[in-house]
């Protein structure tokens, strides 16, 4: 049935637990390093079932470490759940809104509905998912891949750089990684996320409310080069198969063949070399590439072109290239019946909007066989994130659970 009654999110609860939330993890500079499966985490996951507790949800985490809080009402009967959320890990120095505003939003939203006396006819579920930065294990989103049914043994013993798997680290946090498939939820009605754009777009077009079109794909890499160590003084430029110059060329031809195509990104974010010293030539660097695109064919071009050039790098370097691959997700695209009602609820609350991709990976796009997902954008000041200057305004965080909870309130009650 059609709820019609009215009401407004508490932006001022909303702020307080962003900035309570903001303050584990945080470094001297002010950036939050909030990683999965450690003291951080667990304080974090803590903090936010009081929370869940307090909009009156039942909590319980799941074998993957997910929070999920529970609102189920009589007249919910057997109905598919409406879920919501997002991560609460961060990127390493990272910023206090990426991830966590779609978590504290979501539960200020049922917290409103239920002090507005609603009774939705399916259950909502605000969750808390697991590690979705993989910054510590390259194997990311282990939590919405858990609830998902997607998780891959593989992916269970990527490592960490001390060599400890998520599969130990998750056993040493109280989880059980062998039990992840208990972790999955279906039917699900629909999959709604509140995120903070991660870019200029809004800002730029000054709107208030970004509603996503689709999340593009990714696949990250770790890849090895081995070549053959030599003193830095003793040794002709003519006699050296130094892996740090053949890595140069490596970066220099994906960006560039990035550059080529519109609607592509390609990042080597960390860069190692070993023995890691001024006056020895190295013997092996490993590195990574996070490439991404909304045409997964843009992503099958380059690697392959890739391949090729490894196999120059080799005969021209005396070099020898390996790839491994940590990461691969698809571009998807968000529910249109989502995206219409989100647009009459701008349009209804005279929220400013505009439609846009995502270029930033969500926990949402593992949604994308299991049931309709639908994302909301509010502006990230400056375009920054992933950095400590990451932030967005009360008023647009606020504005973001607003629409947020409209959007559940259809879901949910109809
Ligand atoms: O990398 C991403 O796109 C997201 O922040 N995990
Ligand atoms: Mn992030
Ligand atoms: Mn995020």
């Amino acid at each position: 049935m059609e709820q019609t009654i009215k009401c407004t999110i508490n932006a001022g609860r909303l702020w307080r637990h962003i900035e309570e939330l903001g303050r584990i993890g945080r470094n001297a500079d002010g950036s939050i390093t909030r990683f999965p499966f450690t003291k951080e985490d667990l304080a974090a996951q803590t903090l936010i079932s009081r929370y869940m507790e307090e909009a009156g949800l039942s909590v319980e985490t799941d074998a993957a470490g997910n929070l999920i809080g529970r609102w189920t009402d009589p007249g919910c009967k057997n109905n598919p759940p409406v879920l919501t959320g997002s991560h609460y890990d961060t990127v390493l120095n990272g910023g206090r809104f990426d991830g966590t505003l779609g978590v504290l939003g979501a539960i200020e939203a049922v917290q409103t509905m239920k002090e507005a006396g609603i009774r939705p006819a399916y259950p909502i579920c605000v969750i808390g998912f697991k590690d979705e930065e993989g910054n510590r294990f390259g194997y990311g989103m282990i939590g919405s891949k858990s609830i998902c049914g997607i998780v891959s043994e593989e992916g269970l013993d990527s490592e960490d750089q001390d060599g400890v798997s998520l599969r130990q680290a998750m056993t040493a946090y109280g989880l059980q990684p062998e039990q992840v498939q208990t972790c999955r939820i279906a039917p699900v009605k629909a999959m709604l996320e509140l995120h903070i754009e991660q870019g200029k777009v809004l800002e730029k077009h000054q709107k208030q409310i970004g509603i996503v079109d689709g999340i593009a794909g990714l696949v990250r890499y770790r890849i090895v080069i081995h070549g053959e160590s030599g003193h830095a003084g003793a040794t002709p430029m003519t006699e050296r198969k130094d892996p740090v110059v053949a890595m140069s060329k490596w970066i220099l031809k994906v960006t560039q063949l990035a550059k080529e195509k519109p609607f592509c990104v390609a990042t080597v974010g960390s860069i190692q070399t070993f023995p890691g010293t001024c006056n020895i030539i190295a013997d092996r660097v490993e590195f990574t590439l996070d490439l991404r695109s909304i045409h997964e064919q843009d992503i099958c071009e380059i690697m392959q072109t890739m391949e090729t050039e490894n196999e120059w790098l080799e005969q021209t370097e005396g070099v020898c290239v390996s790839q491994h691959l940590e990461q691969r997700l698809s571009p998807v695209l968000c529910d249109m019946k989502l995206k219409e009602q989100l647009q009459k609820i701008c349009e209804t609350g005279e929220y400013s909007y505009m439609y846009l991709m995502s270029g930033a990976g969500h926990d949402s796009m593992n949604f994308k066989d299991v049931c309709p997902l639908g994302m909301i954008f509010v502006p990230s000041e400056g375009g920054y994130s992933h950095r400590k200057e990451e932030f967005t305004g009360k008023a647009d965080c606020a504005a973001g659970a607003q629409v947020l909870m409209e959007v559940l309130i259809q879901q949910s009650c109809t």
